[in-house]
């Protein structure tokens, strides 16, 4: 018959047994079984950030985890080691939401190490990259908001020496993307040598920091995988969204088109003129171009253009003609924020540069070119191009 004395017996023995072999687990190596076990009788996780993706070590999800551990202040040592080739802040996926209440102030208190004009470089190593964002703008403070929230940490965990430059159209004439990206190329490299340039949309946010911001031997196509195309790429050609192309790319397709005022057509242009170039679209892979568009509908100064693929039709015989080396505007100011350099320009209208051109006096040289004649039609393939969203 068991007492109740040796009954208590058992039970010590049994859990010292428990204990031993748990032991003997964790030292052979099994430590991530045995925390599994212990965290099956411990509280679960609070759902959401912490428990959805974990990558290499770091908590995946925040898009500022693993940021605070950082120096900061930049190191003082003459020589500073080259960053590694792959950066150890580097997580995975991110998680992106759209918070109400998130302000600048937030943004700017986040990212203590991003100076004046929204520069940063790493504060432990030499940056082996340098890389302009560059980013159309009229109306969409809202988006830029969250892109910043995103996109300084995204771009620190990358290690790059990075600047971002917001190009912003003056006035309320027709919007025009193409241009306005000559213009943030022209005055980017007027700043600094940086031999990278990513031409990004507002409105697109990366969710993946996998996704180097770094250019590749050929333009590079970043925004494969969206959610408003069902994280798929919507035909071969598309080249809109977010693309990376260094200076000598961007020269030697004559950067983008100036003629396409209002929505569409110009990023098919850029694509097209890609291979005028004689250059070919690089791509990441789908699991990691992903990026989350904030709805929106189309602004008002962007209606579709319809003249679009009347002027794609051209591209070939316009390229050398329209493009970097004939983009006429004027820079109305330039302002060094904390978390960006604010371009503020002048691009014109249709019918040149300025937006009341003064009475041209007889045998006077218009600015400009002429708007292209009215569409004929369209063909089959260039029914490929997307077609604007009334309601994302
Ligand atoms: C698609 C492409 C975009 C471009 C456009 C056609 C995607 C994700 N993007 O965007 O790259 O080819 O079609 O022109 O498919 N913007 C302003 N203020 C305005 C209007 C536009 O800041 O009033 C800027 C802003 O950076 C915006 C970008 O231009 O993200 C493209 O315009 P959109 O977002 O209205 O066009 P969307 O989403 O159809
Ligand atoms: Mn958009």
């Amino acid at each position: 018959m068991i007492t109740l004395q040796s009954k208590w017996r058992y039970i010590f023995m049994f859990l010292g047994i428990q204990l031993v072999v748990m032991a003997l687990l964790s030292r052979e190596g099994y430590q991530k079984r045995v925390t599994y076990f212990i965290r099956i009788f411990r509280k679960p996780d609070t759902p959401g950030l912490s428990s959805r993706n974990q990558t290499a070590g770091i908590t995946g999800g925040d898009v500022y985890a693993n940021l605070s551990h950082l120096p900061k202040a930049h190191s003082h040592a003459d020589e500073m080691p080259y960053c590694p080739k792959t950066s150890p802040l580097i997580g995975g996926p991110i998680h992106v939401s759209f918070p109400s209440g998130l302000s600048l102030a937030e943004v700017e208190r986040k990212n203590p190490m991003v100076v004046r004009g929204g520069r940063y470089r790493p504060p432990d190593c030499e940056a082996r990259h340098r890389t302009a964002i560059i980013i159309p703008h009229r109306h969409r403070e809202h988006h830029l908001k969250f892109l910043l929230y995103y996109l300084h940490p995204f771009l620190q965990r990358q290690q790059l020496n990075y600047g971002i430059y917001i190009i912003h159209q003056a006035g309320n004439y027709t919007f025009n993307r193409a241009k306005l990206m000559n213009v943030g190329f022209r005055e980017a490299m007027r700043e600094e040598d940086w031999d990278c340039l990513f031409f990004h949309d507002v409105d697109l946010i990366p969710e993946d920091d996998r996704n180097t911001y770094i250019c590749d031997s050929n333009p590079k196509h970043a925004a494969i995988a969206m959610d408003k195309f069902g994280y798929k790429l919507p035909y071969k050609m598309y080249f809109g969204g977010v693309s990376a192309l260094s200076p000598l790319h961007y020269l030697r397709m004559n950067g983008f088109p100036n003629n396409y005022w209002g929505w569409g057509g110009e990023d098919d242009d850029i694509g097209v003129r890609v291979s005028l170039g004689g250059m070919y679209i690089t791509r990441p892979s789908l699991k990691v171009g992903r990026y989350k568009m904030i709805k929106h509908k189309l602004d008002k100064g962007n209606d579709v253009n319809p003249k679009r693929f009347n002027m794609l039709a051209k591209t070939r015989q316009t390229w050398k003609s329209d493009g970097m080396n004939t983009a006429e505007y004027e820079v109305i100011s330039r302002q060094y924020l904390p978390l960006y350099t604010n371009i503020t320009v002048n691009i014109g209208t249709e019918a040149g540069l300025h937006l009341l051109p003064p009475t041209p006096s007889p045998g006077a040289k218009a600015e400009g070119k002429p708007a292209d004649e009215a569409p004929a039609g369209m063909s089959a393939k260039q029914e490929e191009t997307h077609s604007p969203q009334t309601d994302h």
